[in-house]
């Protein structure tokens, strides 16, 4: 259960959280044309509270809402405003923040017209999204029979609602079966990510992610190429097969909820030693270190609450 908070901000007010209530005829719930971020403030050493890499999620909202054709009825600057308003009015220190522009009631049918865009940022304390013992031990995870999207049949650089069906079904799939992630392949059969993250494997000192051609352009994944190369660590962007996979010496994956998170298993398969690997636990090591301000050469990441 998401964790109640105090206030929600709709449409540029705060509200009840309670009140933060919508129409069953919101255009967005029936057809899934909707675009949202997920965003995180963490509790830095020094007991401030900054916002992780906030004008790049802003940025890949209005991003989603072009390729959506989404007018916005926000600058960016307000929704960033907004972002912090809402942490703070929950008087929250750390935790997740959600915006989200959904298309309001009006006509029914596919062609939305003129119907109103909302725009609502809700924020909640959030943990490790796949538990505390996932970040120290790392997950198990199955390759899902629903194939990642074409993209030409939804937009995947986008974080467009509707796209998440195929997360939940992918999920759902693999859950049911007894693993704690799906990750999927794309249309070619090539690693593409995983139903809430982005995928790094690690062979030979080597990383090695996924492309941007056809999957969300994440910010854990730029951050994370960001801090391996100021290691002196190389850091490849290209298509890998799931067998190429299997053979890693550590892989683990990426996102916002996610953080860094070590795979220890893929289909049965150990990866590596099949725990946290060496260069993994460096990289997330120095993630946390990152998002909590400890290093100053990164502290233009940071947006202070
Ligand atoms: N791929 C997908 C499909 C995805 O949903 C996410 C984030 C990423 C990659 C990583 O992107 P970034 O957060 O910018 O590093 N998934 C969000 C939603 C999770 C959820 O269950 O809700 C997130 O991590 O906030």
């Amino acid at each position: 259960m998401v964790e109640k908070a105090e206030k929600i901000w709709m449409d540029g007010e705060l509200i009840p959280w309670d009140e933060a209530r919508v129409h069953i005829l919101t255009h967005t719930l029936h057809y899934g044309l909707g675009v949202f971020e997920g965003i995180r403030c963490y509790l830095c050493h020094d007991g401030s509270s900054a916002i992780f890499r906030l004008r790049e999620h802003v940025d890949r909202l209005f991003d989603s809402a072009k390729i959506g054709d989404l007018q916005m009825p926000f600058s960016k600057e307000e929704i960033a405003e907004g972002c912090k308003e809402t942490l703070r009015a929950n008087d929250l220190k750390e935790g997740y923040i959600r915006p989200i522009a959904f298309v309001s009631e009006g006509v029914m049918g596919v062609y939305p017209a003129d119907n109103p865009i909302r725009v609502a940022i809700i924020t909640w304390p959030w943990g490790a999204y796949l538990g505390d013992e996932a970040l120290e031990k790392g997950i198990r995870i199955k390759i899902s029979s629903f194939t990642r999207h074409h993209v030409n049949v939804m937009m995947t650089k986008a974080k467009i609602c509707g796209n998440y069906v195929n997360s939940v079904l992918a999920k759902r799939e693999v859950v049911k079966m007894g693993y704690d992630e799906a990750l999927m392949l794309d249309t070619e059969g090539y690693v593409s990510e995983a139903s809430g993250e982005n995928i790094f494997m690690v062979k030979d000192g080597i990383l090695k992610t996924t492309p941007l051609t056809s999957i969300l352009p994440g910010i854990t994944r730029d951050s994370v190429i960001q801090i391996a190369k100021a290691k002196g660590w190389p850091v490849i962007e290209e298509r890998f097969t799931r067998d190429e996979l299997y053979a890693a010496h550590e892989a683990f994956f990426t996102g916002t909820a996610a953080e860094v998170t070590p795979i220890r298993e893929v289909d049965d398969r150990a990866i590596g030693a099949g725990g946290i690997g060496p260069l993994t636990k460096v990289i997330q090591a120095t993630f946390f270190d990152v998002v909590k301000g400890k290093l100053d050469e990164y502290r233009h990441w940071l947006t202070s609450l």
